[in-house]
């Protein structure tokens, strides 16, 4: 059998490439971590994602993957012998749980923005509207189950859970509470942090705060 070689090429905040590790660590299939540095990034990384030169990227045995969804899928396709399979086998539910994480993926990251880069409080109020919006339509589908998944994290735990590092960066920024709003979301958030896969995964929120309000100052100038 060939060893597969498996390498992620990341930036530590992002939240695209924490679903990658997510997904990794999930199916146990160890990688190698490579930092790119956004603020000046490598030809390499032009060479193995020459359309968007964005992060994450995934290579496996020399072939990359780019965009974070696309590489979840074919984790799950290319590991399809490794439990647990993040997308359902039933049609209507493999397409349910797309739309989801497609939802989460047009919306949510542009949505908080405002909130941390708004020029100004108008912006910020309708970012924060708009996030508040986004989270309570998520939370209505998350229903009665332990994991949008269901007993396990599946493909839009996966897509979701990596912004609960952002989650207080907004309410500081924003001055709200998002537990008070959407106090199932939290729950499930938390449930979530006790899996491994989780908890070593996400970046630490006081740090992404930090970063943000550094990127605040950096994009100023
Ligand atoms: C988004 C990747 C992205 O925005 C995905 O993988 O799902 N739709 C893509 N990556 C950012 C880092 S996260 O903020 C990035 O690489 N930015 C560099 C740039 O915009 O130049």
């Amino acid at each position: 059998m060939v060893k597969d070689e498996v390498v992620l090429v990341n930036f530590w905040s992002s939240p695209f490439g924490t679903r990658v590790k997510i997904a990794l660590e999930e199916k146990g299939i160890p990688y190698e971590y490579k930092e790119e540095d956004l603020f000046n990034k490598s030809s390499f990384l032009s060479t193995i994602n020459p359309v968007y030169n964005k992060v994450p990227v995934l290579i496996h045995n020399e072939k990359s993957i780019c965009e974070s969804m696309n590489i979840i899928e074919y984790i799950d396709e290319a590991w399809s012998d490794r439990v647990p399979s993040f997308l359902p086998s039933d049609p209507y539910q493999r397409a349910q749980a797309r739309f989801w994480a497609n939802f989460i993926d047009k919306e949510l990251y542009e949505a908080s923005r405002k909130i941390y880069r708004g020029k100004g409080e108008e912006e910020q109020e309708s970012g924060k509207k708009e996030v508040l919006r986004i989270l309570k339509l998520v939370e209505g589908e998350l229903r009665d189950k332990a994991f949008f998944g269901g007993d396990n994290l599946g493909f839009v735990d996966i897509s979701l859970i990596p912004f609960y590092s952002r989650f207080y960066s907004w309410e500081t920024f924003g001055k709200f509470s998002i537990e008070e709003e959407c106090p199932n979301l939290v729950a499930w958030a938390k449930r979530c942090l006790q899996k491994e896969s989780v908890a070593k995964s996400l970046p630490d929120p006081i740090k992404i705060y930090e970063f943000l309000l550094y990127l605040n100052m950096y994009l100023a100038k």
